[in-house]
């Protein structure tokens, strides 16, 4: 991330004394100057402290950034001073980087001595046309490809002058990120490495004469000559975005596993943007272009730093990749050498679990479109000075990768080039030998006739035995292994050259063989697993089985064999008295396995309820809930409920649940259940559905003290009993139809009802309420629909107002109060009127 903050007077002032750090570009920028920025590394022992760092700072160098751990971050001396005050303690790697920057571009030095030093953009072309000019029979200058500011992205192919049958080629790059300045210095390392030493090491003489190696060292050119003339911690290329920022991380950008959020970004502003679309970025286009065309690239390998680390796909999911085995045998490999050579420790692994996921990096796609053994090395250090490893290091670290890198490309060019070009013999079940083509091309030597071999056995241990191919002219044997019936048969082939190399597929066979998966395990599943039939019923008994070649079928009865039934399927046309009991299939495989099915246990037909529906009488408007249960139980029986002796449809288990009872929903109810050819019936419960209903409600009075008044209530029902509430409380002793209060006096102001129930089975009606209003209804009150003038409009006036609306009004006294809008008539207005203000502001 580009700190503006580093920008400005001061920052000028400096460019005019010290002119080697302040670099004038095309476009007038000035290097950015990082004095007094430091790297340090900081212990976050929680989320909140992690949280803390992150906040302050966007150039985060460490890979593991997790709580618990440690963060390597660059930060500014107010950066830095936040820290403090946040009490975090940390380990300084770098109290100032911007000395280190400055040492890493002195250019007189450059010169000098070039592999010591870094270099820019154009030193690196001139010093790869300087080997094409010294080495003109084995290396050519090749274009990769072009960016967006027309920068060519420059490499190498270097190869011998021999041309075997197949020569196989590798694809090695650095500075896929810009600031990852080793990465470019390595990649010269090893083209010089390769120059210096062909004709007089007969290790690299060999490799280079029958291997094209590709090497490109600066696979994002934009980027990385912005950290040059600009930026010195740029990552992305340069690609400008709407939003105003810049770049693109390639590493991000490659079409497999692309835009997922955990291990890319979406924002153009971020580290790790991974670009609108797939392979939207000319670098990784022009790269991945450059692999699609070249198909006989063998091994790739991408370098970054820093940390010290082997990785291997897949980078954008946990699983292991379905070569992992492979990668691990010579990423481990590849791990010590880097260790034999100056002692430095590298660890490795799938990079997700490695180090974090990737998505969308350049070696999962390598590898899962093209099946190359696909690399990337996090080269040093460790964090001590991350990303400006000082130049003195740059040949240590560069000899212990290119010592990774001979035997990367060791591993993929054998002198003898074995194939297996139709893939692994993927045998029919009951297959006794698996045949299959074998191709052996020169890539060096020639296969001395009769030293081609196949080594196999069959499981997964023991010695193997060796048969030879059988030639079918030119490069191409067959091979035939017996695999019988065994689980799995391994193998390996090996040929011998006309020089006397030794040559197996796989490369290591004391390490990794190839398996054929060969036999299917005997299997059988008999359904259904016990059943009820009547006798004289039809009945078949299907099969589900596995196994390697024919299988024989034998049925069994209780133990013994029936004669005669040998076929997968078993049809009993009828089910005889005799024929209840328990069957079973043995099956047999061509390898001699037997094994019996489960059995079906097939019963004769019975149903017996072992709980019956009971009869009820539940209240209209409630639910009711019938139950039985059989034997046997649900499953082997079905069953269909009836009511009234009508079949209710979708009612087919063993409850019956009727909701909000009707007077329609009385009446018997019972259930079939049926098994085979038998229905049997259950008990018939009845449902007698209660209901009480209310024909004429108590209706609101005025009165005068001294009245007498009489409440009543007409109801339906059987056994019905009343219980009359004044205000909400029972009245003691009322419990008849009417309700009189003879004479009335101001204490029976109040609002009546009356509850109406069946006894012994409780069933419930509640009937309106009733105001009678004692000498209050004479006048009418100022506020509207105030009836017994108190002033508030509550339950009293309320009960009033209904009893008062059509059809029973005007002639009840005290109605005329009722007529709020005064229209002679106590209607629907009224009534609104009333309850907006009871209820309004
Ligand atoms: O995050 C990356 O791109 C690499 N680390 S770095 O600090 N150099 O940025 C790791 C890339 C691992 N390679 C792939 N899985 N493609
Ligand atoms: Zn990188």
């Amino acid at each position: 991330m580009q700190t503006k903050a580093a920008f400005g007077p001061v920052a000028h002032a400096f460019c005019a004394a010290i002119v080697v750090a302040c670099v004038s570009i095309a476009f007038g920028q000035q290097r950015q100057r990082f004095d007094g920025n430091s790297v340090l590394r900081v212990s976050v022992p929680d989320e909140a402290s992690l949280q803390t760092v992150l906040k302050l700072t966007e150039d985060v160098w460490s890979h593991h950034v997790a709580p618990g751990g440690t963060i390597d971050v660059r930060i500014t001396p107010e950066q830095r001073r936040a820290i403090d005050q946040a009490g975090l303690s940390y380990e300084v790697f770098i109290p100032d980087i911007e000395p280190l920057i400055e040492a890493q571009m002195v250019p007189p030095l450059r010169e000098a001595d070039f592999s010591g030093n870094y270099h820019t953009y154009a030193e690196i072309e001139s010093f790869i046309d300087d080997a094409v000019a010294n080495y003109p029979t084995f290396v050519q200058k090749v274009e990769f490809g072009e960016t967006l500011q027309n920068r060519k992205m420059w490499g190498v192919r270097i190869t011998g002058p021999t041309s075997p049958a197949f020569k196989p080629a590798v694809l090695y790059h650095g500075g896929q990120h810009a600031r990852e300045w080793i990465t470019v210095a390595t990649c010269c390392y090893l083209i010089d490495h390769l120059l210096a030493n062909y004709g007089t090491d007969p290790e690299i003489t060999d490799l280079v004469d029958r291997v094209q190696w590709y090497i490109l060292p600066i696979m994002n050119p934009d980027g990385y000559v912005y950290t040059w003339d600009v930026n010195r911690m740029w990552r992305k290329n340069r690609v400008p975005h709407s939003d105003g920022t810049y770049g693109t991380d390639n590493n991000r950008n490659w079409a497999e596993g692309w835009g997922l959020d955990n291990g890319s970004s979406g924002e153009p502003g971020a580290d790790t943007y991974r670009g609108w679309a797939p392979f939207s970025e000319k670098e990784s286009f022009a790269i991945s272009r450059f692999i699609n065309n070249h198909d006989n690239i063998r091994a790739y390998m991408d370098l970054h730093s820093y940390s010290q680390l082997v990785l291997w796909p897949w980078g954008y999911k946990s699983d292991l990749n379905p070569d992992n085995d492979t990668f691990n045998l010579v990423g481990q490999t590849m791990m010590n050498r880097l260790h034999a050579t100056h002692g430095q420790t590298y660890v490795g692994g799938p990079t997700y679990t490695a180090i974090y996921p990737v998505s969308g990096g350049s070696i999962d796609w390598v590898y899962a479109n093209h099946g190359i053994l696909a690399y990337s090395i996090e080269e040093r250090d460790r964090g001590q000075y991350g990303f400006l490893l000082p130049p003195e290091q740059i040949v240590p670290a560069s000899e212990e990768v290119v010592s990774a890198l001979m035997y990367l490309t060791w591993w993929v060019a054998p002198q003898i080039y074995i194939a297996l070009p139709d893939g692994l013999p993927t045998p029919a079940p009951g297959d006794d030998t698996a045949t299959f083509s074998v191709r052996m091309q020169d890539s060096g030597e020639t296969a001395q006739p009769g030293s081609e071999l196949i080594h196999y056995r069959t499981g997964p241990t023991g010695p193997f035995t060796a048969e030879p191919l059988t030639s079918l002219g030119g490069e191409m044997y067959e091979a035939s292994i017996p695999i019988g019936c065994q689980p799995l048969t391994q193998f390996y082939v090996e040929a011998t050259g006309d020089a006397g190399t030794t040559i197996t597929l796989p490369r290591d066979f004391t390490a990794q063989v190839l398996t054929i998966e060969n036999d299917q395990p005997l299997s059988a599943v008999a359904t259904p697993a016990e059943t009820w039939k009547c006798a004289d019923s039809d009945l078949t008994i299907t099969t589900t089985t596995a196994g390697s070649g024919p299988l024989t079928y034998q049925w069994q009865k209780d133990g013994q064999d029936i004669p005669g039934a040998t076929d997968a399927v078993l049809n009993l046309h009828p089910v005889t008295a005799s024929g209840f009991g328990a069957y079973a299939l043995l099956v047999g495989d061509t390898c001699g396995n037997q094994l019996a099915s489960n059995d079906v246990v097939v019963h004769e037909a019975t149903v017996t309820f072992t709980e019956q529906p009971q009869s009820s009488r539940p209240c209209s408007g409630k639910n009711a809930w019938l139950e039985i249960a059989t034997d046997p139980p649900e499953g082997a029986v079905t069953y269909q409920w009836y009511h009234n002796g009508v079949p209710i449809s979708g009612a087919t288990h063993d409850y019956l649940y009727v909701t909000d009872l009707g007077e329609d929903d009385g009446g018997d109810y019972y259930c079939i259940a049926s098994i085979d050819c038998l229905h049997v019936s259950s008990d018939v419960a009845t449902l007698d559905v209660q209901t009480v209903s209310l024909v004429e409600q108590p209706l609101s009075r005025c009165a005068s003290t001294g009245d007498a008044v009489t409440f009543s209530v007409v109801a339906e029902g059987e056994n019905l009993n009343y219980q009359w509430r004044k205000n909400g409380t029972a009245i003691p002793g009322e419990s008849s139809p009417t309700l009189t209060i003879n004479p009335v006096d101001a204490g029976d102001q109040a609002v009546y009802r009356v509850v109406v129930f069946t006894l012994p089975d409780v069933c419930v009606a509640s009937s309106a309420d009733a105001s009678l209003l004692v000498d209050t209804c004479t006048t009418c009150w100022s506020r509207p629909g105030d009836m017994d003038g108190d002033s508030d409009l509550d339950l009293l006036d309320y009960a009033v107002i209904q009893a008062c609306f059509a059809p029973q009004q005007p002639t009840r006294s005290g109605c005329e109060c009722a007529d709020i809008d005064g229209t002679g008539a106590v209607d629907a207005i009224d009534y609104e009127l009333f309850t907006a203000d009871l209820t309004g502001p």
